[in-house]
């Protein structure tokens, strides 16, 4: 794929998400033949263009981690997207619903590291090696495309559909912790709309992170010391609307918050 044509996706996908308006999936019509590998390249220009903005990498994310929803997008491996500085939100801050297209929300837990780590052949144990801090998380993502549908290589493009996150306060380092065992659940306005457990995530988050580095040494990168990961939905995701009080609580590792405004 030609390099003009990148960038014209990208431009395509980052004017939806500044107009804060849907865009037709990339796979409609611009390039009906779309592969993972041009997706990647397309998602890369798009970081390109956010760090030219004055725009920081806060780290990585993993996406569609959950054995079910790899089976409904008919993949056998997840995605990943990259999180932004202008994305976070304070813990029991205020999220403008206008900032955003058609947003969703899902508990997750963050991964801090303390050393790179570098694949291939990572596993989860040298993950928690290397890890600082856990914490927990709300994500929030608003897939620039009409109705969140898309296919596997649009959603790629558009940075795995990475728009806020809401950060725990409370940091635990992962020695004792069965991070699998986690119980979550997501409420909004005070009812419990989804819940899980943290093997949700590829049977441990641990995984993901591991996972996460193994697929990055395929383009000769690696996950670096300071690095805030997203590791995957614990829950669903929820779509959420003006008004919303959100809240994650997570056993052991404390609570998330936030207002739709
Ligand atoms: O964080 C994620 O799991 C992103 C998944 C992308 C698919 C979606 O937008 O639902
Ligand atoms: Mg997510």
């Amino acid at each position: 794929m030609a390099g003009a044509d990148i960038k014209k996706i990208a431009d395509y996908l980052v004017t939806a998400e500044k107009e804060k308006r849907e865009a037709k999936k990339v796979t409609a019509s611009l390039k009906p033949d779309l592969s993972v590998e041009e997706a990647y390249a397309i998602q890369q220009e798009i970081v390109n263009m956010k760090i030219n903005e004055g725009h920081r990498i806060i780290g990585p994310k993993m996406g569609l981690t959950s054995f079910a929803k790899m089976k409904q997008m008919k993949v056998n491996e997840p995605i990943y997207g990259y999180v932004f500085d202008y994305m976070v939100i304070n813990n029991g801050g205020a999220l403008p619903f206008h900032d955003l297209i058609h947003p969703k929300v899902e508990a997750e837990i963050a991964f801090v590291l303390k050393e790179d780590i570098e694949g291939p052949g990572v596993n989860g144990a040298q993950v928690l090696a290397k890890t600082e801090y856990v914490m927990p998380a709300l994500e929030i993502i608003d897939s620039r495309y009409e109705n969140f549908d898309f296919t596997l290589p649009d959603v790629i493009a558009d940075n795995a559909s990475t728009s806020r996150v809401v950060f725990g306060t409370s940091f635990k380092k992962p020695e004792g912790l069965e991070l699998d065992l986690v119980g979550s659940t997501l409420s909004i306005n005070g009812e419990i709309k989804e819940l899980g457990a943290g093997a949700a995530v590829l049977g441990h988050p641990a995984h993901s992170v591991a996972l996460l580095a193994n697929m990055l040494s395929r383009k000769g990168q690696k996950l670096r010391a300071g690095d805030v990961i997203l590791t995957g939905g614990i829950t669903s995701a929820v779509l959420i609307n003006k008004g919303d009080y959100v809240t994650g609580k997570f056993d052991g590792l404390g609570e998330v918050s936030f207002h739709v405004v």
